[in-house]
């Protein structure tokens, strides 16, 4: 790949001032339009992550920016020791969106997720009665649900967790699509269980789909020993997977839900947890929050992010154009190219390394091609384009793509 001295400029500024905590692609993007960005030397890029899905709704929507624009000129941030004209029409429009009673607005993902083990214990032990400090929330081998030491303790993944220790207790690991695991553990310790919390489909782990059923049959499991099902549809929400959210693949209404980076757009951190009365008003003033969680700015921009998925039929178009994309991925013809998998437009090719070349390569002749991915696990490339992409720029895409694994 050429790297223009421009872009080396803003890769040595970062590489001397900024932490080494990523290794990105040597791309310097400087603008971005619904399914493209473009760098600093004015090279357009279809855009297949979106920002890990953050940017379903296409970069720089103008009815999402041009929310955030009218409300930042109005008012910012409160914070929640006063209330706000924006943040009840949001908690409104959100709960009635989805379906559940009650909403408690965070940030980033991972607070999100937080949020829900903190409910969920509580709930534990003011509803279910388990004794105190005696809370299990079980989680799944291989799942990704954000940074924060609590969400690694969870991690079995070495780079998340290794040298972060000491980690949160109460916690254990089972295997993913695996509900016989699930049945278990709920048979052996279910009175001190709280919550299973998983991803509808595991997006780190190499957007790994689970068979069908599993999510029934994890519901079913969850209700029999009375134990909250939390779904981390942080990825796979917001009509991703084709639709609203993934967990509706098996009609399962989970009961507590975990929403973020979509919810703006890309535009702002916004986060939120949904769930009924019976969990969420467990938790009582002065028990939890943040600063900026529901403000005025996220209120607006999330409400714009929802609507824009509804009048643009975001969830439909996923759902068709997922089909056409691994139908087409899948007639590539290369010793490089393996298992093409996922959901809506969410979804992966396994690369095997040939002749010295493997995913990573792939993603440097994809980006000299104009298309930008990311390997996750060294040999599977995610692809997760925004949904506003037409079906002509996907099959452009595709082309893209095959080229790029054929000549690497
Ligand atoms: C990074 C991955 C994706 C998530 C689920 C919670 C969070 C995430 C299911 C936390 C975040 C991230 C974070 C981002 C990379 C990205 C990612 F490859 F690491 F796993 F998308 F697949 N639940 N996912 O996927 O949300 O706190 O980040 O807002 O650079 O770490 P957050």
């Amino acid at each position: 790949m050429n790297i223009s001295a421009k872009t080396q400029q803003f890769i040595n500024q970062e590489a001397q001032y900024g932490a080494h905590n990523y290794h990105p692609l040597p791309v310097v993007l400087s603008k971005g339009k619904g399914a493209f960005v473009w760098d600093v030397d004015g090279k357009k890029y279809f855009d297949f992550l979106s920002a890990y899905s953050a940017v379903n709704q296409g970069h720089c929507h103008p009815k999402i920016v041009g929310a955030l624009v009218e409300q930042a000129q109005t008012l910012c941030l409160t914070s929640r020791a006063f209330y706000n004209d924006c943040l009840g029409p949001y908690e409104e429009f959100i709960a009635k969106f989805f379906g559940y009673d009650k909403v408690l607005p965070m940030n980033s993902g991972a607070e999100a997720v937080e949020t829900a083990l903190k409910l969920s214990r509580r709930w534990g032990y003011v509803r279910k009665g388990i004794p105190e400090n005696e809370a299990i929330i079980v989680g799944c081998q291989g799942n990704f649900h954000g940074r924060t030491i609590s969400v690694v303790s969870l991690s079995t993944d070495p780079a998340s967790y290794s040298g972060f220790g000491p980690f949160t207790p109460g916690l254990i690991k089972i295997p993913y699509n695996d509900a016989a695991a699930l049945e278990k553990v709920l048979e052996a310790e279910g009175h001190r269980i709280a919550a299973f919390m998983l991803e509808p489909i595991q997006g780190e782990a190499g957007v790994f789909v689970p068979d069908k059923g599993y999510l029934k049959r994890c519901a079913e499991l969850c209700k029999k020993h009375n134990v909250l099902l939390v779904a981390d549809e942080v990825q796979t929400g917001i009509a991703r997977t084709g639709k609203m959210l993934c967990c509706q693949h098996e009609d399962v209404r989970p009961d507590v839900v975990i929403l973020g980076k979509a919810l703006s757009g890309g535009v702002l951190p916004v986060s939120a947890v949904l769930a009924d009365d019976d969990v969420m008003l467990t938790i009582k003033p002065g028990q939890h929050g943040s600063t900026f969680g529901g403000f005025p700015l996220a209120c607006r921009v999330a409400v714009a992010a929802l609507s824009v998925v509804k009048e643009e039929k975001l969830a439909e178009r996923a759902e068709y154009l997922g089909e056409i994309f691994r139908r087409e991925l899948s007639k590539i013809d290369s010793p490089m190219a393996g298992l093409v998998r996922g959901k809506g437009l969410l979804n992966a090719i396994v690369i095997t390394p040939h002749n010295g070349k493997e995913a990573w390569d792939v993603c440097l002749r994809m980006a000299a091609l104009g298309l930008l991915a990311k390997p996750t696990h060294k040999h599977i490339i995610r692809f997760a384009p925004p949904l506003v992409i037409t079906e002509e720029e996907l099959l452009q895409a595709v082309e893209l793509i095959k080229t790029a694994i054929e000549t690497v």
